[in-house]
């Protein structure tokens, strides 16, 4: 396969990846935060700590009550025979656990009127700096003892390769549904490494996202790279904690991941990722063909927020 034939040739590529032999560190071309202030309901010190991390926790943003109706239809729906069955759910590797639950802002209605609450809609049309849509949404459970990890990556590094989106301007909003402790498999971040692009080595096999939600290897940095980044750089790694009802918005390109989970207490959360209706996903840059759009839209629907 050459490159001709795999990979997006009509939009410029600012992030190569999946192509050449050598993994490379890129700086980012794209701003982090568009929008300012006063377009409101982030503060300024937020934005900044946005932009220098890549990430910001906002505390206790849904009530124990929201919190509680959605561990109750997360339940309902893990334990849902038709639900196991469809193709948006996603099992772990290694057992029948239930591991994601892709599209949920479609199929159920609490969940859909989560993803479009202004709590977490206002923030990323400000940090994004235009109208937003709705790219992916899943909730990720990590039930105790089972929960299995999800080893380091950058979510635009995929859904560029993947998923065609052109630019870095997008991001998730990760709502907490239990307690985020040290020991049952917190997300880890490496601070401002959405700055940087790791390029990957490895091309992406057909039906990739059929193995890679389960285990992702093609389109993982390696072990040098992640060296560079975290020592060399001194950017180190950082756990996100927090309460339920907790959320954290995170940029797109932002190095993360977390361990398995060997502890008794169970852990999820639901991700909504907000794109620019200005950063439309073109033709994948590194794939024959795009992903379902269970897992990636297609179309841009602009959010609005209630
Ligand atoms: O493939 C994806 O789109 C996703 N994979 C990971 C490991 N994180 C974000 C996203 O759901
Ligand atoms: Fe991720």
């Amino acid at each position: 396969m050459t490159r001709m034939d795999t990979a997006n040739i009509t939009a410029q590529d600012l992030y190569p990846t999946r192509i050449a032999s050598e993994p490379e560190l890129l700086e980012r071309t794209d701003p982090v935060v568009h929008g300012s202030a006063q377009d409101g309901p982030l503060t300024q010190g937020q934005l900044d700590t946005f932009d220098r991390d890549g990430a910001l926790v906002v505390e206790d943003l849904f009530s124990d009550d929201e919190v509680a109706r959605m561990r109750d239809r997360l339940a309902t729906l893990s334990a849902d025979p038709a639900v196991r069955a469809d193709e948006r759910t996603v099992t772990e590797l290694t057992s029948d656990e239930v591991r994601s639950i892709f599209e949920i802002h479609r199929s159920d209605e609490v969940f859909r009127s989560i993803a479009t609450d202004a709590r977490i809609v206002e923030p990323a049309r400000q940090i994004l700096g235009s109208e937003v849509y709705i790219h992916q949404s899943r909730i990720n459970a990590k039930p105790g003892f089972t929960g299995d990890g999800f080893w380091w990556h950058s979510d635009f590094e995929t859904w560029h390769a993947e998923d065609g989106l052109p630019r870095m301007r997008t991001l998730s909003a990760s709502i907490t549904l239990t307690e985020n402790t040290p020991v049952n498999g917190p997300l880890l971040i490496v601070p401002g490494s959405h700055r940087t692009f790791v390029t990957t080595v490895g091309e992406t096999p057909e039906d990739h996202y059929r193995n890679s939600l389960k285990r992702q290897e093609i389109g993982t940095p390696d072990h040098d790279s992640l060296h560079e980044l975290i020592v060399g750089q001194q950017a180190g790694i950082r756990q996100i904690l927090g309460r339920p009802g907790s959320v954290v918005f995170f940029d797109a390109n932002l190095m993360h991941g977390s361990a398995s989970n060997i502890s008794p207490y169970p852990r999820s959360n639901v991700f909504v990722v907000f794109n620019s209706v200005d950063n439309a996903a073109v033709e994948p840059f590194a794939a024959r063909a795009p992903r379902p759009s269970f897992i990636a839209a297609r179309d841009v629907e602009p959010v609005i927020p209630r």
